[in-house]
């Protein structure tokens, strides 16, 4: 090592459940599930099996009904094939000694006509289309133009939340994670950029964040508040999702979540993939404005966050691409031994290549004798 990074590798106590490092597997959507049923499979537990390594795992965007799908062959957690998919994911993972976080979605918006239930145009809180493509079966199209749900059908939204997190716990995860970033459904309704309601769910931010604690509150009926954590970008501008008072927004609704004694906040900082400054925004202030723990993410490497965490910046770090590319990155890190390079045209759909086929640092060694 060529400094101390043992940090990375002390535990964790995540609410009631012990992480024996710091190192968080991010949510990486990957589109392999069983097609026709969008049910996990074999092969996507041996991926996440092969990963268990991880203080924490949690998994790809898991949508909460059909109307909550926005791409291909993402994987759902509604109906009982998608249950028992996911059942032989959280075996594998619990057998190789690894812990797993289901994380719920709603795209709202981001989706297409051919994904959702009889072809109907996607839902949002205002009817303001998104200038996106999203991927179908033949390629990529348009976002298709959304329409607003009604008061009554929020209600009907949240309680699709609270259905697939009971579903959660029959398929034997660990805890949720709430994805309330990315401009999804629940960050729609947050940003003022997307949300033009007049009703009790926009305007102030009371009102904007509204949406994102009654699903968190139907949630934590089902489960003990500290096996949930909640995913938030607050100055990420993918799928056109911008506020014009960030600070205000997220720290007054991180406030609301300490309140509830939720487990964690799980930080996007700054744009996915892109610059972590893009917008000024305060993230330790809002680290500070939450009770409980602080996950830091996005273009982190083994240095800083080492740094981080030294200094008390943050609690656990989640890697994304490099999680993906290096199933071993735990030891990897431990070792200071170089990554596997990420292969960006097999992130989205496809089988093994470039999916379970990435060497352990072993498996490199035994290949070269
Ligand atoms: C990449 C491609 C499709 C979806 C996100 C769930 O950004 C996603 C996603 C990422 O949160």
């Amino acid at each position: 090592m060529t400094r101390d990074a043992s940090i990375l590798f002390s535990p964790y106590e995540l609410g009631d459940l012990h992480l024996p490092n710091r190192l968080v597997m991010a949510p990486l959507t990957r589109n392999r599930a069983t097609k026709g049923t969008d049910a996990p499979n074999d092969l996507n537990a041996r991926y996440y099996r092969q990963r268990a390594t991880a203080g924490l795992i949690i998994s790809e965007a898991t949508q909460i009904s059909q109307q909550g799908q926005g791409y291909i062959w993402t994987p759902g957690i509604y109906s009982e094939a998608q249950v028992g998919g996911w059942t032989k994911v959280t075996d594998a993972v619990h057998q190789a000694g690894g812990r797993i976080f289901l994380q719920l979605w709603h795209v709202g918006r981001i989706s297409h006509v051919s994904l959702q239930p009889g072809g109907a145009p996607p839902v949002a809180p205002s009817a303001i289309a998104a200038k996106t493509k999203i991927f179908i079966e033949t390629g990529f199209a348009n976002a298709s133009e959304p329409r607003a749900l009604s008061v009554e059908e929020i209600a009907g939204v949240v309680a699709d939340y609270r259905k697939a997190a009971e579903n959660a716990k029959r398929a034997g995860f660990d805890g949720i994670e709430i994805h309330g970033a990315n401009g999804y459904l629940i960050d729609q309704f947050l940003k003022d950029g997307v949300n033009k309601r007049e009703d009790q769910y926009g305007q102030t931010i009371e009102n904007r964040v509204r949406f994102a604690l009654e699903v968190t509150d139907a949630i934590l009926t089902v489960w003990d508040r500290r096996r949930v954590g909640i995913r938030l970008s607050p100055v990420n501008p993918f799928n056109e999702a911008v506020d014009s008072n960030p600070e205000a927004l997220f720290f007054y609704l991180v406030q609301q979540l300490g309140a509830r004694k939720l487990a964690y906040i799980h930080v996007i900082e700054g744009a996915t993939g892109g610059p972590r400054d893009n917008v000024p925004f305060d993230f330790l202030a809002l680290r500070k404005a939450f009770s409980g723990a602080y996950i830091a993410n996005n273009g982190y490497t083994r240095e800083l966050a080492v740094d981080v965490l030294s200094q008390d910046r943050a609690d656990l770090i989640a890697f994304g691409k490099p999680f993906l590319a290096n199933p071993d990155l735990v030891e990897r890190l431990r070792r200071n031994a170089p990554l596997n390079t990420p292969k960006q045209e097999s992130f989205y759909g496809g089988a093994a290549e470039g999916y379970t086929d990435y060497p352990t640092l072993e498996e490199a060694a035994a290949a070269k004798t």
